[in-house]
């Protein structure tokens, strides 16, 4: 790590309720958008870690919105796994330090917002799914946290982007940099822009529904990923759901689909070789069965009824976010490669193509359950 980072992170670390001595600091997670460090602390001759991140203020404009529902979240999941008697419930969620002040968040001389979690020990996080059973995992770890969040006291919370899975909306993202073409991409992705066109019928199925009152509005987390579930090292089983930012007022739809956009193929969100990304059903099946444990309970039949329809939807959604950050030349998502953002494009967009293919054995399976 740099000097510089080195320095910053031992500014940071002083601000924090923290006790004892920052030994070091290490850049941990290959998140697309903030920026996350873990470190470890020698306290009273223990060693300790935890995580800092700075927020990314280009993405969320409201870091204190972000933080308020965050506080909320995590402090009412606490409350709901002790009186489940969860075994090892601080592991279970993520535990916010606060700032010196009292403040969920230390706001830096540059304006910048850092925060602290409690380091979740002894968990492991996979960037590509490998199992069935880790699928199945997935889905109760999202499950138990739109059921423990149903009963949230407290007005709705913030939109911390608002409209953040408004397919309608991000179509027109999409069709708004195909006109501007500012760094002449446009033709370098005509495939891809042409997939994108031919979907345009189901980018309202969702909002209509909504709208029409025909589906709730729920708390959700809304970054699904199945990088954001910690898995116990020993054992595989869900410990806790990380990434807490975009939780917010939204469709279960959004969670299950990024759900299913990351554990039905066994593959990176940015592989090349596009003949190794389809939905294996197995998968498929294992993801439901651990999501329905969990929210059969409170799922309405009308929501059930648009599971398998959700995962084809978001993957094609999160989709249409990477080819217009492709055509807006790269400014939102991270990218480690030229046409980095061109590539998960078309991966999203090849296992549109095989949830389609399908769909309706998916959505039978989920009917069953
Ligand atoms: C971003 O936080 P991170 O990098 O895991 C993005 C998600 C996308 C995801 C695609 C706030 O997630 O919406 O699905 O990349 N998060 C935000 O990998 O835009
Ligand atoms: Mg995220």
């Amino acid at each position: 790590m740099s000097t510089y980072r080195e320095e910053k992170l031992t500014e940071i670390s002083s601000k924090f309720q923290i006790y004892g001595q920052v030994m070091h600091a290490e850049s941990c997670k290959i998140g697309h958008i903030n920026e996350t460090y873990s470190a470890t602390y020698d306290q009273g001759g223990t060693r300790v870690r935890y995580i800092h991140q700075k927020i990314n203020q280009h993405v969320f404009k409201n870091p204190e919105g972000v933080m308020d529902n965050i506080m909320r979240v995590t402090n009412h999941l606490q409350k709901k796994l002790q009186a489940e008697r969860a075994p090892e419930p601080t592991r279970r969620t993520l535990t916010v330090v606060p700032a010196r002040d009292g403040k969920p968040f230390y706001r830096d001389d540059d304006g910048e917002y850092w925060r602290t979690f409690v380091y979740v020990e002894r968990t492991q996080t996979f960037e590509a799914v490998q199992t069935p059973a880790q699928a199945l995992e997935a889905g109760k770890a999202f499950g138990k946290f739109q059921r423990l969040l149903a009963d949230l006291p407290g007005g709705r919370l913030v939109e911390t982007i608002p409209g953040f899975h408004n397919t309608r909306n991000r179509y027109n993202a999409l069709q708004q940099a195909v006109t501007e073409d500012h760094y002449n991409r446009a033709q370098s992705a005509a495939k891809e822009i042409d997939f994108a066109r031919k979907h345009e019928s189901i980018v309202d199925t969702l909002l209509t529904a909504l709208a029409d009152g025909h589906l709730p509005e729920r708390i959700t987390h809304n970054d699904t990923k199945f990088n954001n579930v910690m898995l116990d090292a020993e054992t595989g089983g869900e410990i806790c759901v990380v990434d807490l930012d975009t939780v917010m007022p939204g469709l279960v739809h959004y969670d299950f689909g990024d759900m299913v956009r990351t554990t039905t193929s066994p593959t990176l969100e940015d592989e090349r070789d596009l003949s190794k990304v389809k939905v294996l059903l197995p998968m498929f099946e294992a993801l439901a069965t651990g999501y329905m444990s969990q929210a059969g309970s409170f799922l309405t039949p009308t929501e059930k009824s648009y599971i398998a329809f959700a995962g084809k939807l978001i993957t094609f959604t999160i989709g249409l976010r990477f080819l217009t950050d492709y055509l807006n030349g790269d400014k939102y998502f991270r990218v480690h490669r030229a046409g980095h953002n061109l590539d998960r494009a078309r991966t999203q967009f090849k296992l549109v193509d095989s949830i389609t293919r399908h769909e309706e054995q998916m959505q039978k399976f989920v009917d069953g359950l």
